[in-house]
C-alpha cells in the first residue's frame, strides 16, 4: 500500500497532473493589436480556441510593474491583516482558498473588486485601503480597460458588424458589471515529487462575462482547453506565459452573442512548485439588464438563436448556484 504523505491545507483541494513539457501550447494565437490584420486575427482565434495573446496593446511596462509589485506586496502581509481585507464574500474583498459559493476550493488567495464606470475601483469596494496600493490598481484597471474596448471593437470589426461600438458598449455603458480580481496562487512545494500531482489553483471553468484579459507576473500554471483530445474530447495544454502581453478569453455571454460562432474557453490553473504566479483578471461585462441573444446581424438567414432568452442578471444569479467546473449554459440551451 502507498502512503500519501497529504498535507492536510492541500487535503480538500483536488489535485491535478502536473504539467510537462509536451503540453505547452506552442500555437496560441497572437494579436498585434497595433497592425492592421488585428480584427481578423481576433475572429479567428475566437472561433478556433476562444483564446489568444495580445502584443502591441501600448500598455506601458511601469502600471503593470507598479500594480504587481504593491500587490506582492498586499499578499506578502501577515494572514491577520489581510483577513481584515476580507470576506470576499458578499460581496467584494479579500479571499483565501475558496471560490464562489458553492464549496469549490483552489490552492490561492486573491481579492475580487468591482470596477465602476469610470474603470476604477469602486467605492463600494474598501478593500484594499492602502492608498499606493489602490492608485496603482485604479492605473492598471483603466489601461486593461482600454485593450478591452479596442479588442472589442477590433472583433466587432472583424464579424463584419456595422456599429463598431456594439459589443464595446456593453462594457462602457453605464451600470456596466466590470470585475477585477488579482489572484496569487503561492508555490506548493509540498506537491514536488508526489507522483507528478500538483495543487489545484484554480478549477476548470467558463467566465461567464463577455470576455477576460489577464495578466500574470511570468509564473507559468494557466491552461485551456483546446479541441483534439480524440473523439471529440478537449485536450488541456499550457500556455507559455508572458509577462509583456495580455491573454484574452471569450466569455459564455460572448459565445451566445455570436451564437456559438465564438467559444467560450474551458480554463484553469495548476500551482507551480516552486514560484508564485500572481495575475490580473478583468472581466468585462455588461449592465444587468442587458439582453444576451445573438446579435441580429450575425444571424444567417433562418438562423435561429440556439438560447433561451436571458438578461445578464439572470445569468450572473444563476451562475453563482452553480459549481465552477459545470456547464453553466447549458440550463440556457434550446
Ligand atoms: C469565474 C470568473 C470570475 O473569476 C468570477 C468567478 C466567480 C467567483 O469567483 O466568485 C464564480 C465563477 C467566476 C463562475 C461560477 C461561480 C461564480 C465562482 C463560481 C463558482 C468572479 C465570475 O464572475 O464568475
Amino acid at each position: 500500500m502507498v502512503v500519501l504523505a497529504n498535507p492536510p491545507v492541500v487535503d480538500q483541494i483536488p489535485l491535478l497532473r502536473s504539467p510537462g513539457p509536451r503540453d505547452s501550447f506552442a500555437a496560441v494565437p497572437v494579436v498585434d493589436l497595433s497592425r492592421p490584420g488585428a480584427a481578423r486575427a481576433i475572429v479567428d482565434a475566437c472561433e478556433r480556441f476562444g483564446f489568444f495573446k495580445v502584443v502591441g496593446h501600448g500598455v506601458s511596462p511601469d502600471t503593470m510593474d507598479r500594480a504587481e509589485s504593491e500587490a506582492v506586496r498586499f499578499f506578502a502581509q501577515a494572514q491577520a491583516d489581510k483577513d481584515r481585507a476580507g470576506p470576499a464574500y458578499p460581496p467584494f474583498g479579500y479571499g483565501s482558498k475558496r471560490i464562489g459559493l458553492n464549496g469549490d476550493m483552489g490552492w490561492l488567495e486573491y481579492l475580487l473588486l468591482a470596477v465602476d464606470d469610470s474603470a476604477s475601483l469602486s467605492d463600494s469596494c474598501a478593500a484594499p485601503s492602502n492608498a499606493a496600493f489602490r492608485a496603482a490598481l485604479n492605473e492598471y484597471v483603466a489601461a486593461v480597460r482600454k485593450v478591452a474596448v479596442r479588442v472589442l471593437e477590433a472583433m466587432a470589426e472583424g464579424l463584419g458588424i456595422a456599429a463598431a461600438d456594439t459589443l464595446s458598449a456593453m462594457v462602457t455603458e453605464q451600470g456596466s458589471d466590470q470585475v477585477f480580481r488579482v489572484n496569487h496562487y503561492p508555490p506548493c512545494p509540498a506537491l514536488q515529487g508526489l507522483l507528478g500531482c500538483s495543487a489545484t489553483g484554480f478549477g476548470e471553468h467558463t467566465d461567464p462575462q463577455l470576455i477576460s484579459v489577464l495578466r500574470s507576473n511570468g509564473t507559468s500554471g494557466l491552461q485551456i482547453a483546446i479541441p483534439g483530445g480524440g473523439a471529440g474530447a478537449a485536450r488541456w495544454v499550457s500556455v507559455p506565459s508572458d509577462r509583456d502581453a495580455f491573454f484574452v478569453n471569450v466569455g459564455d455571454s460572448l459565445q451566445v452573442l455570436t451564437n456559438g460562432r465564438f467559444r467560450s474557453v474551458k480554463h484553469r490553473v495548476v500551482t507551480n512548485s516552486l514560484k508564485s504566479r500572481v495575475s490580473f483578471i478583468y472581466f468585462g461585462g455588461p449592465p444587468l439588464a442587458q439582453r444576451i441573444a445573438p446579435l441580429p446581424e450575425l444571424l444567417g438567414e433562418g438562423e435561429e438563436s440556439l438560447y433561451k432568452e436571458f438578461t445578464w442578471g439572470e445569468y450572473k444569479k444563476a451562475a453563482y448556484k452553480t459549481r465552477l467546473g459545470d456547464n453553466r449554459l447549458a440550463q440556457f440551451e434550446k
